[in-house]
């Protein structure tokens, strides 16, 4: 069924609590915690609770969590001190873009200068 936990998914256990991470938010409906191999400064993951590969099938099944992800993503920007100098919320999508776990997540990203393009 859609949005039902993958036993063999890494986001999935660690919003079960059966895989350790340190958690900076939560709702009823979303995780944000700290990204283990962090790119900036602050570097926060912002997942639903319900399983979805990808940003694109989360937003075609359920438009009301897509909308709580990135609700959260903007509360942890606000919490982390990183929404008045400006912040980057990136949605891999596919191997290609550089998505290595299939369970979506909104990357916060924040606390130094970017680039435009991305590399
Ligand atoms: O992003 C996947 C991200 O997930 C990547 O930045 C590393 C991060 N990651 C991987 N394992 C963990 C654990 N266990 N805790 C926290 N963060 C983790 P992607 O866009 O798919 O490349």
């Amino acid at each position: 069924m859609a949005g039902e936990a993958q036993a063999d998914c890494l986001f999935c256990k660690i919003v079960a609590g059966e895989v350790p991470a340190t958690v900076v938010r939560e709702s009823a409906t979303t995780v944000a915690f700290r990204d283990i191999n962090p790119q900036a400064p602050t570097h926060v993951l912002v997942v639903p609770r319900a399983h979805y590969p990808n940003a694109g099938a989360l937003a075609a099944a359920d438009p009301r969590l897509t909308a709580d992800v990135l609700r959260a993503a903007a509360e942890v920007a606000a919490q982390e001190g990183i929404d008045g100098s400006g912040y980057r919320v990136v949605l891999n999508t596919g191997s290609g873009a550089g998505q290595t776990v299939f369970h979506v997540h909104a990357h916060v990203l924040g606390g130094r200068g970017f680039e435009w393009p991305p590399g």
